[in-house]
């Protein structure tokens, strides 16, 4: 039977209704087969373990087109023409998926939500209409913000850079947008606030001054972030490494040279990082090699979950289905205690041949699922298999004695030549990589 779970005039999925959890043996493709919302993993369920978040921008903005074809995709809610009328269909359709699916977050850039206006004012009006409209549907489906964000990368005023644009009129619209995304997602109450610099970069060492260009990225981060205290945001304030895409190179290139940077600013207090899966292969490193660099530093805010293709090197976003990432993400997120305020966003879309509208469900169902079966598995990992502490023994030579002296950096460098002269040549001890490794089979 299906439920009705829709809020606006028209039923934009008609045929679906709630997606079930209905096990493994199921052959039902709207069905989930492993995420079951109340069921406990630990002293947690699954849904307050993942907190999974919609995106709004690819999944009710993208149409499916790229450098090389039109749009393939038609999208019901674009039907109204008129911008403003479009937009309000847009969120009914939002909302209606949102509910269906059972996520319980959402996330937007402010102009996914609502267009660009004819001035500053007339964006900020329009923006402000379309949040009261979100807020209502929030109050109406139980749905949570997870994150809001300015879209500081689509527009032309924005080709040589958002707030490391060399010219200060463009900064200034920059603040303007992310002043009002501010406004927007604490009206609607969201957990965290994001910055993706995607124009924070440059092309040319030749027509550019690197050293300037951060200086007024870290002041327009303080700015953002005292105004954003000022209204009562309490949240975290999040980056998003990237390094290229569309920038040649983008100055938040990693999650390392994030966490050197906000050090450096003295940011590290108010904000975090938000790790995207896909952005982490395009930096040459694993998705869980940068969460492991954000939990030593104790900055993991949050996840964009999606993957790319081993075959090529570009931002595909495609859904996440590779369960053998997703274990090894979890056994970093849960070694540091879970997500707290952060979640599992799916910044990600269907391909361009994929043109069923339901084809968006089946993307988010098998990525839920994915993170699901991970979590439990990773869970099992850290309970039975004694990973942790074979991981712990290798660091033994530190827990006593000389070792732990050394830790406590009460040796100098003649001390450690004295003792290398008496230990003689160290042991060649096996990393038992293959032993680590066989145990994520043995455990799935
Ligand atoms: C782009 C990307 C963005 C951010 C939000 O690669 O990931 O969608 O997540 O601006
Ligand atoms: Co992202």
């Amino acid at each position: 039977m299906t439920q009705q779970v829709f809020t606006g005039d028209r039923e934009y999925f008609p045929g679906i209704g709630k997606i079930p959890y209905e096990g493994r043996e199921s052959d039902n493709p709207l069905a989930f087969k492993f995420y079951e919302p109340n069921r406990l993993v630990g002293d947690k369920t699954m849904e307050q373990h993942l907190r999974f978040a919609a995106c709004y921008w690819h999944t009710f903005c993208g149409k499916g087109g790229d450098p090389f074809g039109e749009d393939s995709r038609i999208l019901p809610w674009d039907e109204p023409g008129e911008a403003m009328a479009a937009a309000r269909a847009r969120m009914d359709a939002a909302f209606e998926f949102f509910t269906k699916l059972g996520v319980p977050y959402y996330c937007f850039h402010d102009r996914d939500m609502a267009p660009e206006g004819t001035s500053v004012s007339d964006s900020e009006r329009k923006l402000v209409t379309m949040v009261e409209l979100a807020s209502e549907r929030q109050k109406e489906t139980g749905m949570k913000l997870l994150w809001g964000t300015a879209n500081l990368f689509g527009h032309p005023r924005y080709i040589n850079g958002a707030a490391t644009n060399p010219d200060f009129a463009a900064v200034t619209h920059a603040a303007a947008q992310v002043k009002a995304a501010l406004d927007a997602t604490v009206a609607l109450g969201g957990e965290n606030y994001v910055f993706w610099g995607g124009r924070e970069g440059y092309a040319s060492l030749l027509n550019t001054d690197t050293r300037r260009e951060l200086d007024h990225l870290a002041h327009f981060l303080e700015l953002s972030r005292d105004y954003g205290r000022s209204i009562g945001f309490t949240g975290t304030y999040l980056i998003e490494p990237k390094p290229m895409e569309p920038s040649k190179h983008q100055y938040d290139f990693d999650a390392q040279t994030v966490i050197g940077f906000l050090r450096h600013y003295g940011l590290d207090g108010d904000f975090k990082l938000n790790i995207e899966a896909n952005h982490a292969t395009l930096a040459g490193h694993s998705f869980s090699h940068e969460l492991q660099m954000c939990t030593d530093a104790g900055l993991l805010g949050s996840i964009d979950a999606n993957r790319g293709d081993p075959q090529n090197g570009w931002d595909t976003d495609q859904f996440p289905t590779d369960l053998y990432d997703a274990i090894q993400a979890w056994l970093v997120v849960l070694a540091d205690g879970g997500l707290s305020s952060g979640g599992f966003n799916f910044d990600a879309k269907v391909r361009r041949e994929s043109v069923d509208l339901e084809d968006i469900f089946l993307g988010h169902i098998g990525g839920m699922d994915t993170f699901a079966r991970g979590l439990e598995v990773a869970w099992r990992i850290r309970e039975r298999s004694g990973l942790h502490r074979a991981k712990q023994q290798r660091y033994a030579s530190f827990d006593t004695g000389e070792g732990a002296r050394f830790e406590q950096a009460k040796l100098d460098l003649v001390a450690l030549r004295d003792l290398a002269e008496r230990h003689g040549e160290p042991a060649h001890t096996s990393g038992k990589q293959e032993w680590f490794e066989n145990l994520i089979n043995q455990y799935l």
